[in-house]
């Protein structure tokens, strides 16, 4: 057959179905017609966009692609260790394998040096930093999460390219690190597509507010049973630790509970975010650009948490606020 009567065949095949159909169509218009003095059913109500990812081992498991919009992250940690997933914004082109060799190679090298007592080995490692690190941006993404629990926080996605990423130590190795050539450690290559999932923002029950100076509870209350805490990122800060204000929640078990979390969270000393945690973590939200806003959500039994910050020092910094909830 040549170009011409293929072009034939496809433009007659249209009429010649319906040619056949016609009978059969003019059925389905009088069945039909009852129908259409029926109230239109409403458009359902939009459904919160939920993604889930798993932290198995020290590996990430989850999608590559989703929408953009309001982004629930089920957060489920399959492992034996404690994780976070903090999402970076990476500038444009970087990819996780780039971040692994570029950032976190000296990071670790710099840990090395740091638990060596090396000072020259440390600022031989933070020099190697690439010039793009001043670049990178956070967006959020589920805070610390004990061993087999699940997490779930909220943030809006602008479309592009994201990374997930886990620093938590075992061993003294972060969980960034690469654990051999070509291989990756806890970074996940995560792209946001232009399409809007139209999810509804979060209601929550209690508003959290972080500025340069701590925590402050500005409306509502925790309860026993399901709450979902929004929290307004009204100032962010550059911390020596390379990050900035977030927020965890953590079980107070015991009086030295705090203490020994707050030591826990300088990830820069040699037992700081070394696995296993000292206290269980219930989830939370990491970093996120000053005037944007997130929400997790957690359930509570009776006792006594903590609001508690991945930083040197959080106490003393005002980002501790402990709270009890009832019966
Ligand atoms: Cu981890």
């Amino acid at each position: 057959m040549n170009r011409m009567l293929v072009f034939v065949a496809l433009a007659a095949g249209p009429f010649l179905l319906q040619g056949c159909g016609e009978e059969r169509k003019a059925t389905e218009e009088v069945a039909a017609k009852p129908q259409s003095t029926t109230i239109p059913a409403p458009p359902p109500e939009p459904q919160p966009h939920v993604v889930e990812f798993r932290a198995v081992g020290k590996t990430f498991q989850g999608p590559s692609e989703i929408p953009a919009g309001w982004t629930t992250f089920r957060f489920v940690n399959a492992s034996s260790m404690t994780h976070f997933a903090m999402l970076d914004v990476p500038p444009e082109g970087i990819t996780a394998r780039e971040i692994s060799d570029a950032v976190m190679q000296p990071f670790q090298d710099a840990m090395d040096g740091m638990n060596a007592g090396d000072e020259e080995a440390v600022n031989a490692a933070f020099g190697r930093f690439p010039e793009w690190i001043g670049e990178l941006g956070r967006n959020g993404g589920p805070g610390f999460l004990s061993p087999g629990r699940a997490g779930q926080t909220t943030v809006y996605l602008e479309p592009g390219h994201y990374i997930m990423e886990c620093y938590v130590k075992s061993d003294g190795i972060f969980h960034t690190t690469s654990p051999g050539e070509g291989q990756l450690g806890m970074l996940l290559d995560l792209t946001v597509t232009n399409q809007n999932s139209n999810a509804p923002e979060p209601q929550a029950n209690a508003t959290l507010a972080i500025r340069n100076s701590g925590f402050e509870l500005v409306s509502g209350e925790l309860n026993t049973g399901t709450n979902t805490i929004r929290v307004d990122f009204i100032e962010q800060q550059a911390l020596p630790s390379f990050v900035g204000n977030d927020v965890h929640l953590m079980r107070v078990d015991g009086e030295d509970s705090i203490a020994k979390a707050d030591a826990w969270l300088d990830w820069r000393t040699p037992d700081g975010l070394e696995d296993p945690s000292p206290v269980t973590f219930l989830g939370g939200i990491n970093d996120i650009t000053a005037g944007a806003h997130g929400y997790f959500t957690v359930d509570l039994e009776p006792g006594d948490y903590a609001f508690i910050a991945e930083m040197p020092g959080p106490q003393a910094a005002g980002f501790v606020l402990p709270f009890t909830v009832g019966e």
